[in-house]
């Protein structure tokens, strides 16, 4: 092992000298290196080994034996240093509406009240609670109070269907569900309650759901099972010790897609994740203490755990939280916002920027935007146009911009440039993180050595933050990420590695769609579809889009004939609508008697691509189709 000349240089990395250093340590010796990482923290009981891992099983154990719970790292760790320092800094859909500056002190106050309110409510260790609610500080105070008690939170994003939180909810098998009234959004309210008690037709087994009261709206309340945070809090105190937890007991479940069947439950656990979420969120930003930080994400995805909840607050930072929409009251607000707060770290996605480019300047300008030091993109490819103008607009050719590459599974970035520390290059996520071992792989498996190449994106060594199983369904989990290559954590991402070695992520290679950042499996969309009545079948695919990134495009085969086509698209949306959430609606839809299948029964979804891009010219080989006439058919029929 190589000696450790300067220790804070592993935990702090200021230069590109101290990246290869750490990077180097990280190799050789990463028991050592993350040990030295996990020392910075408040362990309850220090861990016997610091790894135990097999990616066959796959098992992969961090902190082995330790002892520790997260929510006195966020807090109680920072209440003699920061304990007046805004630890949430809240600001509404409205601008009008107040900001909230929520200090250490008060949300360590705020997380253990609620906390008690869970177990008056009969939430217990290990128990899985079901949150589903809009960007209000009581989302994040909900999240940390299970965390608090080792209750294992499973947020459903607020844009989801009554069927997505019903699904979800009987998944995990949650017996409780945190939510609220309503919610604001733009110049509109939103139901929020009224779609929980949906979804719980069918989830006999919630016995409790606790409501906050947010837009006033009038709600149902069942006797019994509903209640209503602001009287639970008037029955209990401060005072709630955070509940010890092995490092390998699960923090959350968080439901995402893949290229087959429904969403599934990614789980982290709790040591591993901690050491991961802080050490990337204070590197990759170069976050310093008196930085005003802001992530655009909803908590209801996994960069809002990591990197608006955990990771923020790990660092003792102050973590702005976002009610609104970045187009009210006009497509200034992000920068309106930026002014206000003297944001100085700006994280945001692909989509954000180019919707607010296509927009034009003039909601740019009136704002000075030099309170920024460091700007960030994460959740879909970001293209040069759109680098660019982020690069000279918004960070005002001064700012660095890491362009973070990781996943759900992974837990926290994997692949970015440090803010200003190693270099960037316009659409390169860059550089592997320390503790990261990428690998490109040929499709046969083989890892390729050299540079300057295209390939599959793996991961041959567990980070701390690695998918530990997915929920109820390990086998699921060994088949969806350790089988396709042995040895490996496989992405499902395609990757070019430029000649320094530097990463540029060029999207899924599997079947799922990105659009605006949000990952859908092409089957979960499908069966969506297929569940309106005169749907026979259908077939989706992803196609470029200039904002988006890519939508859906969706062949649809019907059992009668369409007389009003703009009537049965309007009905197979609604479906959409109903089953996933309007996010998933596709963009276009093509009604078609046949779908091109091989002989043995095989969507060619190739050829659907190529239709869908209007690429008719370069469909390739259609020889091994059953039926190549039905491709002439959708040739013509493109919409
Ligand atoms: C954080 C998040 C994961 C998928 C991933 C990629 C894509 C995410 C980038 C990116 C290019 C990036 N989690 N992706 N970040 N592609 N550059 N910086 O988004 O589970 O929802 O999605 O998103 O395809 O596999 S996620």
């Amino acid at each position: 092992m190589t000696a450790v000349t300067n220790t804070s240089a592993f935990h702090r990395l200021r230069t590109n000298a101290d990246y290869q250093a750490a990077y180097a340590r990280s190799v050789q010796d990463p028991e050592g290196f993350w040990a030295a990482q996990a020392e910075e923290f408040t362990w309850k009981k220090k861990w016997d080994r610091v790894l135990d891992w097999n990616f066959d099983a796959p098992d992969v154990k961090w902190f082995v034996g330790g002892q520790l719970n997260i929510t006195e790292n966020c807090l109680d760790r920072h209440l003699a240093m920061r304990g007046d320092k805004t630890a949430i800094l809240w600001e509404g859909n409205d601008p009008n509406e107040a900001t909230q500056h929520i200090t250490y002190t008060q949300l360590h106050e705020r997380v253990c009240r609620y906390a008690n309110v869970l177990k008056r409510n009969g939430v217990k260790k290990g128990d899985r609670v079901c949150i589903y609610m809009p960007m209000i500080p009581e989302l994040a105070v909900a999240v940390l109070a299970c965390a608090r008690i080792g209750a294992i939170h499973s947020v459903v994003f607020a844009g989801f269907s009554a069927q997505s939180i019903a699904d979800r909810v009987q998944d995990a098998d949650a017996a409780y569900v945190l939510t609220s009234d309503g919610m604001m959004r733009g110049a509109k309210k939103g139901p929020v309650k009224a779609i929980v008690d949906e979804a719980l037709k069918s989830c006999p087994g919630v016995k409790k759901v606790i409501v906050t009261k947010r837009t006033g709206d009038a709600v149902a309340m069942s006797d019994g099972r509903d209640v209503w945070l602001h009287d639970e809090l008037k029955h209990v105190d401060a005072d709630c010790p955070a509940e010890p937890m092995d490092s390998e007991n699960v923090l959350f479940i968080l439901y995402t897609s893949g290229s087959t069947g429904k969403p599934k439950g990614v789980v982290h656990t709790c040591g591993g994740y901690m050491v991961y979420a802080d050490y990337t969120f204070r590197n990759v930003f170069q976050y310093e203490e008196n930085d005003v930080y802001w992530c655009t994400a909803d908590v209801g995805w996994v960069t809002g755990h990591s990197y608006i909840i955990y990771g923020p607050l790990l660092a003792g930072a102050t973590s702005l939280m976002f009610e609104g929409i970045p187009t009210y009251p006009d497509a200034g607000r992000f920068w309106q916002v930026i002014d206000k707060h003297k944001v100085s770290i700006f994280y945001t996605a692909p989509t954000a920027i180019r919707s607010l480019m296509a927009q034009g300047l003039d909601f740019v300008k009136p704002y000075a935007l030099s309170s920024l030091k460091v700007i960030g993109s994460v959740g879909e490819p970001i293209n040069e146009e759109a680098w660019h103008w982020y690069k000279e607009h918004i960070g005002h050719n001064r700012c660095p911009i890491v362009d973070t590459w990781w996943q759900t599974e992974t837990g926290g970035i994997l692949i970015s440039s440090l803010a200003g520390v190693t270099d960037e290059k316009p659409s390169y996520a860059a550089w592997p993180l320390p503790g990261v071992q990428p690998v490109l792989l040929t499709p046969d498996g083989k890892e390729i050595a050299e540079n300057d190449v295209e390939g599959l994106l793996a991961i041959k060594f567990p980070w701390p933050s690695i998918i530990r199983t997915t929920y109820g369904d390990h086998e699921r989990c060994r088949q969806t990420y350790f089988s396709s290559y042995k040895g490996y954590y496989f992405t499902g991402d395609g990757a070019r590695r430029d000649a320094e070695g530097r990463y540029r992520i060029i999207g899924r290679v599997d079947d799922v769609i990105n659009v605006s950042g949000h990952r859908f499996g092409t089957a979960e969309i499908e069966n969506a579809i297929n569940e309106s009545e005169w749907v026979v079948e259908s077939a989706v695919v992803g196609y470029p889009h200039d904002i988006k990134g890519q939508v859906i495009y969706a062949y649809v085969i019907t059992d009668k004939r369409i007389d009003d086509a703009d009537k049965a698209r309007a009905e197979i949306l609604a479906t959409v609508t109903k089953v996933i959430g309007p996010i998933a609606k596709p963009d276009k839809i093509q009604f078609v008697s046949g779908l091109p299948k091989t002989r043995s029964g095989k969507i060619m979804r190739r050829i659907l691509r190529k239709v869908a891009e209007n690429e008719l010219g370069s469909l390739g080989d259609t020889s091994t189709l059953l039926d190549p006439t039905v491709v002439d058919e959708i040739k013509a029929g493109r919409v």
